[in-house]
């Protein structure tokens, strides 16, 4: 509803922590996840958040979220965690908080600190096993700064600084990276699958230590597609099983829903402008081919 609309209707805006006014492109993935991921977390929470495009929802001294929230460096949002409940274990021991006041430190962060800048603290938080929720939504790029590669580009994809054929490199497997560490949890989703999101959200919050919650955030300014197909595209990733939706946990890494018949990897990719250059001026048969075989290839191996 626009400032007109509240005049004229007197009607109050819907009352949403991240709701109407946020400045974030329609059709975002990542927020439409962050919605549902956030009604399940709850307000006691101190968000941890390094520079992207979810920085746009706290501008100071305001946020959306009844929690706090702490600003930091594209590195070093966990470190920023450990200090966070470095300094609600003091307020607890010293009995300045009460137990029920405590709150959970959650890092949130896109793809280029999640698998790149901030990877090192990431892992040296996991290590110290440290008590926190990660969120990670995933845009598979810098699309802040406007939609640079990053380590979690895909194969082929144009983006900012990879034009005429695309990204040469392969998406990194940050969920097995995490899963090395051994954490206590460690799971993919995506927002267009709210029931499986929302069992993961729950799961995270039934365990302690280092969680992570991956989650695909189709970007319609950085893929180049209409905000009405986000859902569309959203569906597309799992059902082509290019994002496997999956959790780790006790040593264990368990599918959580396998498509019965894949659809076409193409049928995804000729929706979204960054892959565009592989179906015009003439169709690229020979790449196309090769990310069906990454992801028949992958999936090869899954029982
Ligand atoms: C060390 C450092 N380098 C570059 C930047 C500029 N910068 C701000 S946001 C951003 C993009 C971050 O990408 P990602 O983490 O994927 O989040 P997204 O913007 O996609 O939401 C960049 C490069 C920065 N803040 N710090
Ligand atoms: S650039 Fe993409 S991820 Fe960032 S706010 Fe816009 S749609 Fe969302
Ligand atoms: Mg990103």
């Amino acid at each position: 509803m626009s400032e007109q609309d509240v005049a004229r209707t007197g009607k109050k805006r819907r009352q949403s922590p991240l709701g109407a006014g946020t400045p974030m492109c329609a059709g975002c993935g990542g927020l439409q996840a962050l919605h549902q991921i956030y009604d399940l977390v709850g307000d006691k929470t101190v968000f941890v958040n390094a520079a992207g495009c979810m920085t746009l929802l706290s501008i100071y001294p305001f946020t959306p979220f009844p929690g706090s929230w702490l600003y930091t460096a594209m590195a070093c949002a966990p470190a920023g965690a450990q200090g966070v409940r470095d300094a609600l274990d003091v307020l607890l021991s010293k009995g300045r908080i009460r137990p029920e006041q405590d709150q959970l430190p959650v890092v949130l962060t896109g793809d280029g600190s999640a698998y790149g800048m901030g990877l090192s603290a990431t892992s040296a938080a996991i290590d110290r096993g440290l008590d926190f929720l990660y969120i990670c939504y995933d845009n598979e790029g810098y699309g802040n700064t406007g939609h640079q590669y990053s380590a979690a580009t895909p194969t082929g994809a144009r983006t900012a600084t990879s034009r005429v054929d695309g990204y040469s490199g392969v998406k990194k497997d940050l969920f097995t990276i995490w899963s090395a560490h051994r954490p206590a949890y460690v799971a993919t989703a995506i927002g267009t699958e709210p029931a499986d999101l929302a069992r993961k959200v729950k799961v995270a919050l039934s365990l302690r230590g280092p969680r992570l919650l991956l989650v695909l955030a189709p970007c319609p300014t950085g893929w180049g597609f209409e905000p009405a197909r986000m859902v569309e595209i959203g569906k597309l990733a799992v059902r082509t099983g290019i994002w496997p939706l999956k959790e780790y946990s006790d040593g264990i890494v368990r599918h959580t829903m396998v498509p019965s018949k894949r659809v076409a990897v193409e049928d995804y990719l000729h929706l979204q402008g960054r892959f565009r250059h592989l179906f015009v001026p003439v169709r690229n048969d020979d790449k196309l081919a090769a990310l069906q075989l990454q992801v028949d290839d992958y999936w090869s191996h899954i029982d």
